[in-house]
């Protein structure tokens, strides 16, 4: 009888699952102005006749546009992905070091990992993010397990939520990072958003997301982005955050953290990390889906983590038997040469102060960057008020130009950004600020 009763319940998360699924594939059709059922052109006898052309994703995609234009003078601004002076990607010493010493080690071998990824770089995650001496970590209270980067972290922690936890609404901020509701909606959760950018003060509207916080159902889960929020550059103050806390925590919601740039937005990783340490350190669960995408450049290697913060080491552990089925049929185990180079750099006192220095050297390049052109656009006389592009914080600056003043920048000038006019400053160089600021001169004061 028991096992009925879960295959009914089972089957009722896979009819929730496929429903969403087709809600959303619809969506995506609809937005083509096309239908799966089109009649083909050329397609001949093929099964997938009917498969319609999916749109390029609207961050990834200006990758693929970029590398089609052959232009000299093309400038890649779309992709949050860090570049040096010179324009190139980059790999950090700590890094090159890593791998070395994992090379010369013969000892080392291409087993699989366990489920759950490489023990010692899930415990070092933890301890990165919620501080050394957390409390949490000392009381076994968080379950780290290893995942395929931020978005990987983030998609198994949203279908642990969907199978396990009593409210399937996750709501998140407007704006906010484009594979976000994908995410979550194809795990099987409702997403709803909140208030957060005021585009006319170009900061945070604080009182509309409270006001939105407030009334969101009890247990409701929400996403908040650790530091440097993408794409707008604005994050909560210290003191904001509190008030964030104190509402959550009043109706009992369930924060999920996405750290994606922990050490981009200041320079420090225990700076960038104070959001998510507030919370646990007030004893309440919350998710953390962390990223070395972008702190250690191992953006294609896809580590991350994700932290569970429990109430108990005994739910913290159960919740970890529950997330190793949840990843066994996705992928199986992690990969473990990435995970590998974290942990061999995250265990050496020597290797891990090479490596703040390093991130300290990609964040300062960055803030240079958005002096630089600040400065460029005064000298400019371009219209308007420019200050956000040095307050905003973190990779990206929300220019607040519109979709027609980007195309008009792609046609004319060969820059590529997204289509809300988030520029990567971590793509500018000091040979490539005089290219931008003319581009945004001329679309300002050209295109309405
Ligand atoms: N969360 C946020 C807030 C992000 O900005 C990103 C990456 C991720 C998660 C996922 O990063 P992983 O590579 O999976 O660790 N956003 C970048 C990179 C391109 C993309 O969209 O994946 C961006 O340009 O927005």
């Amino acid at each position: 009888m028991e096992n009925v009763d879960k295959l009914e319940m089972n089957s009722s998360a896979a009819d929730r699952r496929l429903s969403t699924l087709a809600r959303h594939l619809a969506v995506t059709i609809n937005n083509e102005g096309s239908s799966i059922f089109s009649s083909p052109t050329s397609a001949g006898d093929s099964a997938f006749a009917n498969v319609a052309r999916a749109p390029e994703d609207p961050i990834l995609g200006v990758t693929v546009a970029y590398n089609k234009d052959p232009s000299p003078v093309k400038l890649n601004l779309g992709v949050g992905a860090y570049r040096t002076e010179e324009g190139k990607p980059l790999v950090l010493n700590v890094v090159r070091k890593a791998e070395q010493l994992l090379v010369n080690d013969r000892s080392r071998v291409k087993e699989y990992l366990p489920i759950v990824g490489l023990a010692d770089f899930n415990k070092l995650s933890a301890k990165l993010i919620l501080g050394a001496d957390s409390p949490a970590i000392h009381g076994n209270l968080v379950t780290t397990v290893q995942c395929l980067s931020g978005t990987g972290s983030l998609r198994v922690g949203a279908e642990f939520l969907a199978r396990h936890y009593r409210e399937r609404t996750i709501y998140i901020p407007n704006p906010t990072w484009g594979n976000h509701t994908k995410v979550f909606t194809l795990a099987g959760l409702t997403v709803k958003t909140y208030r957060y950018y005021d585009p006319v003060t170009r900061g945070l509207n604080i009182q509309g997301l409270l006001e939105d916080l407030e009334s969101a159902p009890t247990g409701a889960i929400v996403l908040l982005h650790a530091c440097a929020h993408n794409p707008t550059g604005v994050d909560p103050t210290l003191q904001q955050w509190e008030q964030i806390r104190q509402m959550i925590r009043s109706k009992s919601l369930l924060p999920f953290f996405d750290s994606a740039y922990q050490g981009f937005a200041s320079g420090s990783l225990d700076g960038d990390a104070q959001s998510v340490r507030m919370f646990v350190g007030d004893g309440g669960e919350c998710f953390i889906a962390q990223s070395y995408a972008k702190n250690m450049g191992l953006y294609g290697e896809r580590v991350g983590a994700l932290s569970i913060v429990c109430r108990t080491a005994d739910v913290a552990s159960r919740v970890n038997s529950q997330l190793k089925l949840v990843i066994r049929p996705m992928y199986s185990n992690p990969p473990i040469h990435g995970a590998s180079i974290v942990a061999t750099i995250l265990k050496d006192r020597n290797l891990y102060h090479e490596w703040t220095l390093e991130l300290k050297a990609m964040a300062d390049r960055i803030i240079t960057m958005r002096k630089h052109l600040f400065d460029a656009l005064g000298a400019r006389g371009t219209p308007g008020d420019w200050s956000h592009i040095i307050k905003q914080i973190g990779m990206f600056t929300f220019t607040g130009l519109n979709r027609k003043q980007v195309t008009f920048m792609t046609k004319e000038y060969h820059i590529y950004m997204t289509s809300d006019g988030r520029i990567s400053m971590a793509g500018l160089s000091s040979r490539t600020v005089p290219h931008l600021a003319d581009a945004i001169h001329a679309a300002v004061t050209t295109v309405v």
